[in-house]
């Protein structure tokens, strides 16, 4: 069996969904940790984005995808449910999460604070506060989501909290969303019950370059 690649820098919340994907699956991977627009992700995704995957023959961009292989190629638990509802339920939530959620909560508030561009480096304190009433909704409506059974689909782990823990995790760590977090119960347990998951612990995002956390 060839080595499976997940290529990517451990910092990016996606690069961590596919190696808990991995994890949780049971499938062993080598991490090549390189930054996007490098040439060894140039190489297979077509925009310069991590992750990437490499396996044998086999290239892959984008993480649903890159999930979806790990998760139908090798022998293990399902990492996304099998019965057409839940099935589509968690492709929902996975939708919801890349195109509303990532896109306000990582790409806008999170960069805000870790890469604002201002002169100082200083957070950018004008696209915090246009991110926070909407993050307040955005955790509402999770919360809900989780409050009834612990999970967002079923009763089980699969991939659409997959895709959502990383995501917490950088929540959990900044101040106002951290705050925010902690508002919703449901929502925190349910951050707290799954960061335990030995698959979140092992996969959980270092540090980036010369920052503390
Ligand atoms: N839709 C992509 C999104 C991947 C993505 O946005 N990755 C970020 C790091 S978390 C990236 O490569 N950013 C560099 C860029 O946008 O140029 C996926 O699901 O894999």
């Amino acid at each position: 069996m060839p080595e499976l690649q997940i290529i990517g820098a451990p910092q990016s919340n996606y690069v961590c969904v596919v190696r808990i994907a991995c994890l949780e699956k049971g499938v062993p991977y080598t991490l090549v940790p390189v930054t996007p627009h490098t040439p060894e992700v140039d190489a297979i995704h077509p925009f310069g984005k991590i992750p990437v995957m490499r396996h044998g023959d086999v290239t892959l961009s984008e993480s649903r995808a890159i999930c979806f292989y790990i998760d139908h190629a090798f022998e293990g638990p399902p990492l996304a449910p099998r019965n057409p509802v839940e099935g589509a339920r968690a492709e929902e939530w996975i939708s919801l999460v890349n195109t509303h959620i990532d896109p306000l909560l990582v790409r806008q508030y999170l960069v805000a604070h870790l890469f604002p561009g201002t002169p100082d480096g200083s957070p950018n304190r004008a696209a915090i506060e246009a991110a926070l009433p909407k993050m307040e909704q955005h955790f509402t409506v999770l919360d809900q989501a989780v409050a009834k059974t612990g999970d967002l689909v079923g009763n089980t782990f699969t991939l659409a909290d997959i895709n959502l823990l990383p995501i917490l995790f950088y929540m959990n760590k900044m101040p106002e969303s951290g705050a925010m977090l902690r508002r919703h119960a449901s929502l925190s347990s349910y951050f707290e019950r799954h960061m335990s998951r030995p698959s979140a612990r092992e996969a959980a995002p270092p540090p980036f370059p010369g920052r503390q956390s």
